[in-house]
């Protein structure tokens, strides 16, 4: 069996010659659970003991496009090592790892079905108390514990290579940083909103700064960065956090993975225009997502801070004044990344909290407001003092777009 390749019909006997993971007598029931653009997810249930696991499987094709857009499977080796690196450091914050195979192009993991996938539960109006605490420091030991800071030079070279990951990244350097700015033909916005996003292909200033957050996209090795860390790719409860999809994970910018948290924060923000349809009940829920927001990155550089005053292996890192010009540019990064990933969800490769909403003239003022948040984000990102004027800045946007 180790050959025939996996799939739906024959996942069974193979999880049954998996060592200690399934009784021989188990009795288990397979069902097709993914919803993303990428891969195959299965859950698997023997019936007989209630045990349950996920197997993520990779196709040599990207899943949203068929079998005609060839895509690497190397892709399920990053994300399971990734998931194992990150594991390491965050152990409550990653799902375990059970069993990897890479000739099968899978990986069988913890099932974590008390969870939900945040985007959703932000949809409704889900608060979750614990997230900044548990995303911020998620991000300060995984991007600090695999950078420069931490590392000797090899070593972090070497894991560099070993995460090279050029397929995953075109499809981020593409989406994210041309399509929005280039490509009409690939982007639709609602009747009420095509003018604003006709207008991010003319506005040279705009696409001048993308341009530069593209280059530090391209070019900045700074850390292990899970390279797509939006809300559909954390599992969470009120009390818990996963973080899961490592399969766009490279050496990258730090501020791309914050930008992503932070910026999809804001995105829940603007839909809230329908999924909140009392005018009361939308303010309080819009309060606790800024307020979400500014937390995530207090936890983030209190964190950051703490790690590198604790160790710092990089002699010039002595340098006075350098961790506070480090912390500022990436805090910059991180606004201008969050403009980025908040434009990008406006157009294409759309997501839920939009394509949920029904009635054309609320989905299109919440993507004007989106796309206003967005461009703001990547236009003032150097102008900030701190997280709170961001917020208020956020709020001072919607207010103006209100009148
Ligand atoms: C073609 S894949 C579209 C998007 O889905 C993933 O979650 C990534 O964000 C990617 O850009
Ligand atoms: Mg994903």
């Amino acid at each position: 069996l180790a050959h025939a390749p996996i799939h739906e019909g024959n996942i069974r006997e193979y999880l049954l010659s998996v060592p200690d993971l399934f009784p021989d007598n188990a009795r288990l029931q397979v069902s097709e659970i993914g919803d993303g653009n990428i891969n195959f997810v299965y859950r698997i249930v023997d019936e007989l003991s209630g045990k349950s696991v996920i197997v993520k499987q990779a196709q040599p094709y990207l899943r949203s496009s068929g079998k005609d857009r060839s895509l690497t499977t190397d892709r399920i080796r990053i994300e399971s090592e990734v998931m194992n690196i990150q594991g390491e450091f965050c152990p409550d914050l990653v799902p375990k790892i059970y069993h990897q195979d890479m000739e099968q192009a899978l990986f069988v993991m913890e099932d974590l079905s008390d969870h939900e996938i945040m985007r959703k539960g932000l949809i409704r109006g889900q608060r979750y108390p614990l997230f900044p605490e548990h995303i911020g420091t998620f991000m300060a030991h995984t991007l600090y514990k695999t950078s420069d800071f931490a590392l000797e030079a090899k070593e972090k070279k070497g894991m560099q290579a070993r995460f090279i990951n050029p397929e995953m990244c075109e499809i981020t350097e593409k989406l994210v940083f041309t399509v929005p700015y280039y490509d009409p033909e690939t982007t639709h916005y609602m009747p009420g909103s095509e003018k604003e996003g006709a207008a991010l292909r003319s506005n040279e200033p705009l696409k001048k700064e993308v341009a530069k957050l593209k280059e530090a996209f391209l070019t900045s090795a700074q850390a292990l960065i899970h390279g797509d860390l939006h809300t559909g790719s954390l599992f969470v409860t009120e009390t818990s956090t996963k973080a899961i999809d490592q399969e766009f994970a490279f050496y990258g910018p730090m501020g791309f993975d914050v930008g992503a948290v932070l910026g999809n924060l804001l995105l829940n923000f603007a839909a809230h225009e329908y999924h909140s349809p009392d005018p009361a009940a939308r303010r309080s829920f819009r309060d606790y997502l800024l307020d979400a927001f500014q937390k995530v990155w207090q936890v983030f550089a209190r964190e950051f801070n703490r790690l590198w005053k604790d160790y710092n292996q990089e002699t010039t890192a002595q340098a006075v004044g350098y961790r506070e010009d480090y912390i500022h540019r990436l805090f910059a990064d991180s606004l201008g990344f969050a403009g980025c990933k908040i434009i990008r969800r406006i157009g294409r490769a759309q997501v839920e909290d939009f394509t949920a909403i029904s009635d054309p003239d609320i989905r299109a003022k919440a993507e004007r407001l989106a796309l206003k948040l967005g461009e703001m984000l990547i236009m003032e990102r150097y102008d900030f003092g701190s997280i709170e004027n961001v917020v208020q800045r956020v709020r001072q946007v919607q207010n103006e777009m209100e009148e």
